[in-house]
């Protein structure tokens, strides 16, 4: 290519000085919404002891479909709900952090999930991926064929992660399976979608099953984000947070 336009991060080789905005990039932190990868991104900054040069505030790099924002090492950005959305999202950083001439970046996706047996407040860190068949792998059309890639989790990264977990923390950090549904409701055994034409033994029978298959928590990202950071080659985690266990409830207050 001449040039490559990265189009929904509103960026492109020709453009932008791809090398000089982002080759000092270590860390890739991914999360679902604006304004939380806004808020990690100031939190990052004293973490990390960061100052801006005077004057300077932190602004959003992208502004179009994602936002992003970048501390030092450190880029924070927003993937939006769902599989589309986070895989557009990856392919665009992946040829990104190539363009940059990064090597060897470390991805995280950060976010938000349903517990599965687990106190509301728990956090999770992913040591598996699956989908709501139990697949581990990411399945996905490609030119007409369905195409299967091994959605896998770096399992040291895994172990580092946890090892920093203090037992001081006013919350748990376990690990466990991750299960990622295509859709909030229905996708996963919600009562409380505009549709529900199954009973709550339903539901439960199929929370129990995903129990015993080791997962603790469900989102929506974790297995394109997994598939594709491994095909690539990339070491990358999962760390979520539950809002609630869904074995006692679907609905979360704000
Ligand atoms: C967690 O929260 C979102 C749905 O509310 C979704 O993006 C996810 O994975
Ligand atoms: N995100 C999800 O996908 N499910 C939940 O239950 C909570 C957050």
């Amino acid at each position: 290519m001449g040039q490559d336009i990265l189009y929904h991060l509103a960026m492109g080789t020709e453009s932008h000085n791809l090398v000089e905005m982002f080759g000092d990039v270590k860390f890739v932190c991914m999360g679902g919404t604006p304004q939380r990868m806004e808020n990690f991104a100031h939190y990052v900054m004293k973490e990390i002891d960061f100052n801006l040069p005077i004057g300077a505030t932190l602004i959003d790099l992208s502004q179009y479909r994602y936002s992003m924002y970048k501390v030092g090492p450190v880029l924070s950005i927003s993937h939006g709900m769902g599989i589309s959305s986070i895989g557009i999202l990856l392919h665009e950083i992946i040829k990104l952090m190539f363009h940059a001439k990064v090597k060897n970046p470390i991805f995280f996706r950060i976010g938000t999930s349903g517990g599965v047996g687990v106190k509301g407040g728990t956090v999770v860190i992913s040591d598996t991926a699956c989908d709501e068949l139990l697949n581990n792998y990411y399945e996905t059309p490609i030119v007409g064929n369905l195409v299967k890639r091994p959605a896998i989790l770096d399992q040291s990264l895994v172990q580092e992660l946890k090892a920093l977990a203090d037992p001081e923390d006013p919350y748990d950090v376990v690990t466990g399976g991750t299960m990622c549904a295509n859709d909030f409701y229905e996708g996963q055994g919600r009562l409380d979608g505009a549709f529900c034409n199954y009973s709550e033994k339903d539901k439960m029978d199929y929370l129990k099953k995903l129990q015993n298959h080791g997962v603790k928590n469900i989102e929506m990202e974790v297995v394109p984000f997994a598939a594709m950071t491994h095909h690539a080659g990339i070491r990358a985690a999962v760390v979520c947070v539950t809002f609630l266990d869904r074995l006692k409830g679907d609905q979360r207050k704000w």
